[in-house]
């Protein structure tokens, strides 16, 4: 866990960038309280001993499906997978699909311990943190962290998607959805400390996989919310994520930027989704 001071910065984004459906902005300036926040998403490893101790059972388990990535599914799991939806048809609703099984039937995690854990649902990642005796970041916490110090930036090492040509992030190269060239080191999911931290030593802020929230999402967001430690905590049937994942691509999904947003509902769960854990100070 790393401890964060707090403070003002300016949240959200007013940049053409941006996409306004999001409620990225409009821009202001919000304070949060001092907080620890875990340096890393929550690993395979970490959930596997929160699994065992509990013998808790993820909704993908109890569902018996969850939304796998169309180039990692196996052909004859896709005979048996539900039409995938209309405006995502890269994601394949594939039987047996959960945590310990990323990519359905006869996959597993031994090879990605130090991964984040994903197939896990908002619902499991409140679970995890009721045991941890630890909680959700507000999207307050989350992007004052991701920005790691740097005021007004694009990424949480600054305004260059590759500085001095380096991948500083997980995302997709090449044409989504068909052909990701992984030039970054990784077609999924990569080690949670893959790639340099931000100015707080935080890894992974963006890229990788996308990270559940303690909000509910709403386009209204920066409108809405008080300057104050602000969250969003007027039920919407949808919660908050953050940082984008290893689909995302500038073509498509251009939110692997501190400031963007998106959403799901509390019960569902994809292969580039998971989550990191925060503290309020005692
Ligand atoms: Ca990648």
């Amino acid at each position: 866990m790393v401890y964060l001071p707090g403070g003002t910065f300016t949240m959200g984004s007013n940049s053409a960038e941006g996409y306004p459906a999001d409620g990225e902005g409009p821009a202001r300036t919000v304070r949060v309280d001092p907080f620890r926040i875990s340096a890393y998403a929550v690993t395979n490893a970490q959930f596997k001993a929160f699994a065992d101790e509990t013998g808790y059972v993820t909704e993908a388990e109890r569902f018996g499906w969850s939304f796998v990535f169309h180039l990692f599914v196996p052909e004859s799991a896709k005979l048996l997978a539900d039409p995938a939806p209309s405006a995502t048809p890269w994601w394949f609703a594939v039987n047996g699909a959960c945590w310990f099984r990323p990519e359905g039937p006869g996959t597993g995690i031994a090879d990605r311990m130090d991964h984040p854990v994903v197939h896990v649902s908002w619902h499991d990642a409140a679970a995890y943190c009721r045991w941890t005796g630890q909680r959700l970041p507000t999207e307050a916490e989350w992007e004052y962290a991701a920005r790691g110090g740097l005021e007004g930036r694009t990424y949480p090492w600054g305004d260059l998607l590759k500085p001095e040509g380096a991948h500083r992030c997980n995302i997709w190269q090449g044409k989504f959805p068909v052909k990701n060239n992984a030039a970054d080191g990784y077609a999924g999911t990569a080690p949670v400390d893959a790639y340099a931290p931000n100015g707080y030593s935080l890894y992974n802020m963006v890229g990788n996989v996308w990270e559940w929230c303690a909000d509910w999402f709403s386009p209204a967001y920066h409108a809405s919310t008080g300057r104050a430690n602000p969250r969003f905590a007027r039920p919407t049937g949808v919660r908050s994520m953050r940082g984008g994942s290893y689909l995302c691509h500038r073509s498509y999904c251009n939110r692997y930027r501190v400031a963007a947003r998106s959403s799901n509902t509390p019960d569902s769960s994809t292969g580039n989704c998971g989550f990191r854990v925060a503290e309020s100070l005692k």
